[in-house]
């Protein structure tokens, strides 16, 4: 069985002290209502996946970001974040808008370092959240 491909962003703004990080709170579906985590979401098929988080987060939060680092994951270089979803996920500022949560997410954050774990991350998000922490502290 392969995982179907989602896609998302660690938007940190940077121009804040201390390094602040966008989580967003997915309103839907039901079972994840409540839920924070990365914003992003499916590929479709053949699309390539930096188009495809572009597209996501432009629909969901109404930003357009420039992409920084991928954050390589342990899973085949990926995040399996389900049983059924591999994870991509990159680096992000944003360059136009200011991000609202326009389709699936009632809310938005900018956490620091100190705040990360006040949020309900969705369980797959959580080891990744471990490993940004690192690079959110400050220094
Ligand atoms: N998911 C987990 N963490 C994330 C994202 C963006 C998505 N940071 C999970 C939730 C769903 C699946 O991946 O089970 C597909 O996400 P979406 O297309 O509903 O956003
Ligand atoms: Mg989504």
């Amino acid at each position: 069985m392969t995982r179907r491909l989602v896609v998302a962003a660690a938007i940190v703004d940077a121009t804040e002290r201390p390094r602040r990080l966008l989580a967003a709170r997915r309103s839907q579906p039901a079972e994840l209502a409540g839920r924070w985590e990365f914003p992003g979401g499916k590929a479709e098929p053949g699309e390539h996946p930096v188009d495809a988080l572009h597209r996501e987060l432009h629909e969901e939060l109404g930003v357009g970001v420039d992409l920084g680092d991928e954050v390589v994951g342990p899973d085949d270089g990926g995040w399996f974040i389900t049983d059924r979803h591999v994870l991509r996920l990159w680096f992000a500022r944003v360059v136009s808008g200011a991000p609202e949560p326009l389709v699936e997410h009632d809310e938005l954050r900018w956490l620091d370092a100190g705040s990360l774990w006040d949020v309900h991350w969705l369980d797959g998000d959580v080891r990744i959240v471990e490993e940004l922490a690192q690079t959110l502290r400050p220094r």
